[in-house]
């Protein structure tokens, strides 16, 4: 698990580096501004993300929160979610967020198998439980989807064909 994190951060550093070499060649400050504005982004759907995921807000993200969530996004209740369900449930008038919500997708599926399970979300949830307390603090929570979102928006800006998608697929 901790292997396809720093998969994911390596991709993520790697995408960066040309992202902001070569796209503003002459002015390191509007680089700042353009990470700056990236980090902003990040840390208000990061912020936004934790509200919804803490259905009961006790401060913790707890398997009672992902049920409601699970739920929720279920939506024909058959304790499956398929990609078309999560993604019509997270991007429902947002067409924009689609890249995002495909990426959140694949990263929710963790046994790859194209759809979302109970089984998932437990793995899933070890992943997040940093000092495995069993218990997802906000700190972990954010820490841990802060660098998940920022992959995936930097993947969108780069024109949104995902090299997720494809590892998913092979
Ligand atoms: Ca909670
Ligand atoms: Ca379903
Ligand atoms: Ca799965």
């Amino acid at each position: 698990m901790i292997k396809v994190l720093c998969l994911a951060l390596m991709v993520c550093s790697s995408l960066a580096v040309p992202l902001t070499s070569t796209s503003v060649p002459h002015s390191t400050m509007s680089v700042q501004n353009a990470v700056a504005k990236l980090q902003q982004i990040v840390r208000q759907e990061v912020a936004v993300l934790w509200q919804s995921a803490d259905t009961n807000k006790d401060g913790k993200f707890t398997a009672s929160d992902m049920n409601v969530i699970f739920t929720d996004y279920d939506h024909d209740n058959d304790s499956v979610i398929t990609k078309a369900e999560f993604i019509g449930r997270f991007a429902h008038n947002q067409p924009e967020m689609k890249t995002i919500a495909q990426g959140l997708f694949l990263t929710f599926d963790v046994n790859r198998d194209d759809t979302i399970t109970h089984h998932d979300l437990d793995l899933f949830y070890q992943r997040m439980d940093t000092d495995h307390s069993n218990n997802v603090n906000q700190p972990e929570f954010t820490k841990y989807f802060t660098e998940v979102m920022t992959l995936l928006f930097v993947i969108q800006l780069q024109g949104g064909n995902t090299p997720v998608t494809t590892t998913a697929s092979a």
